[in-house]
């Protein structure tokens, strides 16, 4: 199959999820020409059968805002007809979708065909999607798509809901390379952070409001008083001065590492012990499953789609968003019960290997793009 993929290059989870997908379509043989603004962040090594389609953003002196989606339509029309595309596959409804819909009709007007996969990954759906003035536009694109996934239950039934939408979505989860994100002892790294033996409580995220940061940062506080534990902070954005702040506030700034943002998670995460991910809202939590994965039980709150993932008192707990004092006692009584946190870790790394596996997930993705080829 010839595919076009497009989706945000940088670091959130869509673009994660949206580039991985790519690499292992091009391994298994499929044709994938990418469609963004900037290449991949996850593209680092050359793959064959990828090919990458820069968009070019007009400025002329007129336009005062970028143009971003019309000029991502304009490429995606030159890609669909230039290389022949059997289907256009779309990561994040905003404007992915929109820029999609515009380039199909053109190329309907021509006499050719193309089809269209939207796929839902969160706050295109739960945040941006629901301003006022973006829900029609948003409801539309999704019900124009060919096909529509969503990464969780919760998504689709959320977006069936808050749109009012009547469309067969199909959940296809989140995936991770399990041979990659293993389990693997980082004596190194381990030492130089928690030199006295301290238990690691990892995060990574964008440092978004609604990945609550700052309450990683009090748990650890909280977790100070009974077990000795350092926290490792990974990624960055809007938050990140906030929980600094924080942290030198309560006398911790020895204790919180801020790593920023990283390549090679699969070498940081190990070194861990427990991950956090207290969010606000969270469609499914990839971050979490790349900590399950290397055999990380997880903290969570209950919000959104974590709950598919995270099994209460199997691979880790669940609280309600907000309730450090209850994610902070979770996570005692784990670190404290070494017996108790082994089987935790052990059914984490499971969790991913059984069901997250990119194996079990990419067949999938392979099976819906051939059922909506072949729908009329
Ligand atoms: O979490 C973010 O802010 C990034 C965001 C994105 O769109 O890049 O992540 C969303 O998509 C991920 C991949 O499908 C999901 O695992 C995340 O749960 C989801 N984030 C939210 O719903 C807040």
């Amino acid at each position: 199959m010839k595919i076009g993929i497009t989706c945000y290059p940088t670091y959130g989870g869509s673009g994660v999820v949206a580039t991985e997908l790519g690499k292992a379509l091009a391994e298994k043989g499929h044709e994938v020409h990418f469609i963004s603004y900037a290449f991949p962040h996850r593209l680092h090594h050359f793959v064959d059968n990828i090919y990458y389609h820069e968009v070019e953003i007009s400025n002329y002196p007129l336009f005062e805002h970028s143009l971003y989606s019309l000029s991502l339509a304009s490429k995606m029309l030159e890609v669909i007809e230039f290389e022949e595309l059997d289907l256009l596959h779309v990561h994040y409804a905003i404007p992915h979708a929109t820029s999609a819909y515009l380039a199909k009709q053109i190329v309907k007007k021509r006499n050719s065909n193309i089809k269209v996969i939207t796929t839902l990954h969160g706050t295109d759906i739960t945040l941006v999607g629901l301003e006022p003035s973006f829900l029609p536009l948003v409801k539309f694109s999704i019900e124009e798509s060919d096909g529509v996934t969503a990464v969780s239950k919760f998504l689709k039934e959320t977006t069936l809901t808050n749109y009012s939408i009547e469309k067969d979505i199909k959940v296809i989860y989140n995936f991770i390379d399990t041979a990659l994100f293993k389990p693997t002892n980082h004596d190194k790294m381990r030492k130089k952070i928690a030199p006295n033996g301290e238990k690691i409580l990892m995060h990574t995220s964008n440092f978004r409001v609604v990945k609550r940061v700052a309450d990683t940062i009090k748990i650890l506080k909280l977790v100070k008083n009974e077990i000795p534990a350092k926290l490792i902070l990974v990624g960055d954005g809007p938050d990140r001065s906030e929980c600094e702040r924080l942290s030198r506030e309560l006398n911790m700034q020895n204790d919180v590492i801020f790593l920023g943002k990283q390549d090679g998670l699969e070498e940081i995460l190990p070194c861990g012990d427990l991950f956090l991910m207290p969010s606000q809202s969270e469609s499914f939590g990839l971050a979490a499953l790349e900590a399950m994965s290397c055999g990380l039980p997880v903290i969570s709150s209950s919000v959104g789609g974590l709950p598919e993932l995270n099994m209460h008192n199997k691979t880790g707990f669940i609280a309600e968003f907000g309730d450090i004092e209850r994610m902070a006692s979770y996570a005692v009584s784990l670190l404290g019960n070494e017996k108790k946190y082994n089987i935790f870790s052990e059914n984490a790394r499971s969790r991913a290997v059984e069901n997250f596996d990119k194996n079990l997930i990419i067949p999938q993705y392979e099976e819906y793009y051939k059922k909506i080829l072949a729908e009329k």
